[in-house]
């Protein structure tokens, strides 16, 4: 099939690529037969960790980093679902906004509100536009809340946990298996008290729980003052390059597949929907769950 807009994407035509994104966060018609098409395999990097622990200001020290060695960066910013969230956009928007105006840099938020149930599927399908597009490296930052933090763990080649060294976060940190999920480790605001032995404490950690081919490091940073990040970039390109050789791809694909399928078959099931039907048949009378879910399927 012929597709004008797939070249446009290639060339990296900001206009076809912001279009081609809102086609598969809308699950527009046309969006399969463009992620039918797209096979990229840009690096995709996920950070992960609680509010206020400076992903966003570690994003940008990142990406200027990386911009300043005229490498092209993409940024997916997942919002949190709330609907009252636009404090926070807007700070965020000040905080990456040298960032804006980079034009080696491109931004996209994506709201959870907008995606049609699945959130990690249309991200994943996200992704996949911009690895098509000529992008060097992808950055998706998330909130870490319950299981979101898990989720970027199946769609990012390199997860980053950022945590900051206060007391009760590490254990919080801990406890919710965020080290079962990070590549490499960020204690950030490293410029406060016990920094140095939160990270202690998290390579001995890390150390425990080493393969062969790779061992989680603990980088310092203050994103603030661009500290640490030559460090975390480093870090980052080595976990890249053990990560084309390991078992790691079959792992992220059925992952991935699993998402897609999962939003797929949920498509029209929704608590909304099924409080309706539901109470059309309560209405009826004489109502019997399994009987509703078996003409549901049927
Ligand atoms: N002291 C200190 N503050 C920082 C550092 N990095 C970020 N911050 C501040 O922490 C707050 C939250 O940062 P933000 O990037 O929005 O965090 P996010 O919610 O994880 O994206 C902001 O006020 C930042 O200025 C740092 O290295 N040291
Ligand atoms: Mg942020």
């Amino acid at each position: 099939m012929l597709i004008p807009e797939l070249p446009k994407i290639k060339d990296g035509d900001e206009l076809h690529i912001a279009r081609a994104l809102s086609w598969v966060e809308n699950q527009h018609p046309k969006a399969l037969d463009l992620l039918k098409l797209m096979n990229g395999v840009t690096p995709v990097i996920g950070i992960t960790g609680p509010p206020g622990a400076g992903k966003s200001t570690l994003v940008n020290s990142l990406v200027n980093y990386w911009a300043e060695q005229n490498l092209k960066i993409a940024i997916l910013a997942v919002d949190p679902s709330s609907a009252f969230n636009f404090g926070s956009l807007l700070g965020d928007r000040l905080r990456m906004q040298s960032l804006f105006l980079n034009p080696n840099v491109y931004i996209r938020s994506v709201s959870s509100r907008g995606s049609l149930g699945g959130l990690s599927a249309s991200i994943i399908e996200m992704v996949e536009v911009l690895k098509f597009a000529p992008f060097d490296r992808i950055i998706i930052e998330t909130v870490g809340v319950g299981q979101s933090e898990v989720e970027i763990a199946g769609l990012a080649d390199t997860t980053i946990v950022v945590s900051v060294p206060e007391s009760g976060d590490e254990i919080q940190t801990l406890k919710s298996g965020i080290m079962e999920i990070a590549d490499v480790f960020v204690v950030n605001k490293s410029d406060r008290d016990g920094a140095a032995a939160f990270a202690s404490y998290l390579m001995k950690l890390a150390h425990v729980r080493a393969t062969e081919s790779w061992e989680c490091p603990v980088i310092l940073t203050q994103a603030m003052q661009s500290e640490g990040i030559p460090a975390l970039a480093e870090s980052i390109s080595k976990h890249q390059v053990v990560n084309q050789h390991n078992s790691r791809k079959k792992h992220l694909f059925a992952e991935k597949a699993y998402k897609i399928i999962q939003r797929n078959r949920m498509k029209d099931v929704s608590i909304q929907t099924l409080q309706r039907e539901i109470e059309t048949e309560l209405n009826k009378g004489d109502f019997n769950l399994f009987q509703y879910l078996e003409s549901r399927t049927a």
